[in-house]
């Protein structure tokens, strides 16, 4: 590990540059809050009523429960229940706002929208039953935003639309027999906070199903804001972009936008292209807008905006001393931005009336005047720009190539170049036939108990070289782009033959240069992985759980995270963490979701913290899917009988 636990070249020059200025940063205060408490470290510290807190100790009478009797399986399962709900709320209200501007679009009260993709607006109602014939699209985008907002506090129990449109048969019975269906995503996360309530549930197999619940509720969420976003913003297309902090320029007004939510952000890029001359009047070349986390994610997928760089180091761009404002909307924005501000002439600027940060600017982003409020913040920004101070600027001159933008949309289409008829097939054909060994997608943060990226960027190789073909969302992705990984250059690097040549051929076909690591968006797009693992069962006509795919989230670190795992393990993927989360307090909650998960669901956790163990455990899992696959499909085809279903051993 380096002396600065990152393997990031640029947050290393930063880090080091800065070392004797007192500036406190997420590396910094990891070291100073070691060593963590073990109780919360292993998930059975209780604070969920003020009786509390109460930690218990399984093998020490009297102190083996809780105060109320609650035993280590109860706190654990209850403890990891709220991260699922505190996950699904945020990324389903980060939904809940997408369709409520699609409604507002659509009824004429954000007058600053419009729909950007009519062919996606029409295929979206389509899959969710709203009819199209001979209608307007403002009237189609009406009925859509409409059901989109049911989907958030239908009292009927059948499933939310875009839980039920978006799996196959197997997983609807599925989810019905194990009765985790979401009827309505509120309905779901409130009625798990009521489970986990102080002397509701105690029984803990029922509190991670009802967690299950809220994880598919998330997934709902996440669907519609994809679904949506892409209506209102654009389904994104393959981009050329560039990324790490080499993108900002000295010369330039650098605006960085941070967070997740691309509704303010999408008005910004329009914004800044007719406030270039105002800038060049205030001394600067003109005004470079560059992103971090997922609303960097979402204006990279499709704007091309380059990516400054992901959680783990959104510090460090402050510390550039060339960072003229941050522009933050919701989740992820550390609140310690704004202390190294106090350093550095940065301005922290938060947007959302429910997100703000102590001693930051703040203006209130204002839908029905949503152009007004981005001129308002970029014209504060350039007039921060006359504030920098030279002697503190310091731009490492490190940035990557990329190449972002890879909807499933966007993949099928240039998949189509090799294979007309049926464009999913050049990767389902790739992998019945052993040319690669299955689909790894990779989610999820940094997190400062490991080495920053270095995880993610080792696992992608490992699985690169055994030809696994890579996708990626959120910081994760933001990694890959800041080593090279989402260009030409990664493929040459690390791809194995089978992955080299399968490349090979689609970019032949198509004309598109492509990477090594596909970028599927931000980390609501999760929704566009899933729907490329469900793309890939129809067309091998089996089900997820048969599928060789399978996921990593190597630092994860976000309730998040653990809300989007939950729910890919529920629908058939092994998913390897690479961070211990607070589980192992209780052997019993452990078993559960590492072993009884599978074979309920067919997927499961995979709790592995070495990275080289880790790819070995992922390829593991590939190669036995795949080998099952070639078996039960010879012995089908023999016996002339349906495949067999079981999961794997
Ligand atoms: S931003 S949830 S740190 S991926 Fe989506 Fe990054 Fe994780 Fe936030």
């Amino acid at each position: 590990m380096s002396d600065y636990r990152t393997i990031d070249p640029a947050a290393t020059e930063i880090l080091e540059a800065a070392k004797d200025r007192d500036i406190s940063t997420q590396f910094d205060r990891y070291e100073a809050q070691q060593p963590q408490c073990k109780f919360g470290l292993t998930g059975i510290c209780c604070k969920i009523c003020i009786q509390g807190p109460c930690r218990v100790i399984s093998s020490k009478k009297g102190a083996d429960k809780g105060i109320c009797g609650a035993r280590d399986y109860t706190i654990v399962s209850r403890n990891v229940a709220r991260y699922i709900a505190g996950g699904a709320s945020a990324h389903s209200d980060h939904g809940r706002d997408i369709a409520h501007t699609l409604l507002s679009t659509a009824e004429g009260k954000a007058p600053d929208y419009r729909v950007r993709d009519s062919e996606k607006l029409h295929a979206v109602a389509k899959k969710v039953g709203v009819e199209l014939d001979g209608r307007r699209d403002v009237d189609i985008a009406k009925d859509v935003a409409i059901k989109a907002l049911t989907d958030f506090g239908k009292y009927t129990d059948e499933p939310c639309t875009w839980l039920d449109v978006n799996i196959d048969d197997e997983r609807k019975k599925k989810f019905k027999t194990t009765r985790i269906n979401t009827p309505a995503i509120d309905r779901s996360v409130v009625q798990l906070l009521h489970e986990t309530h102080m002397g509701t549930d105690a029984d803990p197999v029922n509190i991670i199903f009802g967690g299950l619940q809220a994880a598919l509720a998330d997934f709902t969420g996440m669907s519609i804001s994809t679904d949506l976003s892409d209506i209102l913003f654009g389904t994104p297309e393959p981009v050329k972009t560039s990324a790490n902090l080499g993108v900002l320029r000295k010369s330039m007004v650098n605006l960085a936008i941070h967070g997740h939510n691309p509704v303010l952000s999408e008005m910004i890029v329009d914004v800044v292209d007719e406030l270039q001359d105002e800038a060049r009047k205030n001394g600067a070349d003109g005004i470079n807008l560059v992103g971090i986390c997922c609303t960097g994610n979402e204006v990279l997928m499709r704007r091309g905006v380059p990516m400054a760089t992901n959680f783990g180091s959104q510090e460090l761009a402050i510390m550039t001393g060339a960072l003229d404002a941050m522009v933050v909307d919701v989740q992820c924005i550390a609140p310690g931005i704004q202390e190294v501000c106090n350093c550095y002439h940065t301005l922290v600027i938060s947007t959302v009336k429910f997100s703000k940060i102590p001693g930051s600017a703040h203006i209130e982003f204002d839908l029905a005047n949503a152009r007004e409020s981005a001129r308002q913040i970029v014209r504060l920004t350039i007039k921060n720009f006359g504030n920098r101070r030279e002697d503190l600027m310091h731009i490492p001159a490190f940035k990557k190539d990329i190449i972002g933008g890879f909807s499933l949309e966007a993949m099928l289409d240039i998949f189509s170049k090799a294979n007309p008829k049926r464009p999913i097939g050049v990767l389902s054909d790739a992998v019945q036939s052993g040319e690669i060994k299955g689909i790894c997608a990779f989610a999820g943060c940094n997190n400062q108990k490991v080495e920053h990226d270095a995880a993610i960027i080792k696992i992608a190789r490992e699985l690169a070289k055994n030809d696994v073909f890579l996708v990626s969302t959120g910081c994760s992705a933001g990694a890959f782009s800041k080593f090279g990984m989402m260009s030409q250059e990664g493929v040459d690097l690390y791809a194995g033959p089978g992955l080299k040549k399968l490349i090979g051929r689609i970019q032949d076909a198509s004309g598109v240069g492509l990477p090594l690591v596909f970028h599927m968006g931000s980390c609501v797009d999760n929704s566009r992985v899933q729907q490329l693992w469900h793309t890939l069962a129809l067309d091998m006509g089996i089900s997820v759980p048969e599928l060789p795919f399978v996921a990593t989230a190597p630092e994860a670190t976000s309730e998040k995270a653990i809300s989007i795992g939950s729910w890919m393990v529920a629908m058939g993927i092994p998913c390897h963490v690479g961070v211990m989360p607070p589980i192992d307090g209780s052997p019993l909650v452990f078993d559960l979701v590492t072993q009884v998960a599978r074979d309920v669901f067919g997927g499961y956790f995979i709790f592995e913290t070495d990275a080289e163990k880790a790819a070995a455990k992922l390829l593991q899992r590939l190669e036995s899917r795949a080998w099952r696959l070639g078996v039960h499909r010879k012995a089908a085809e023999a016996y002339n009988t349906s495949a067999n279903v079981l999961y794997e051993s």
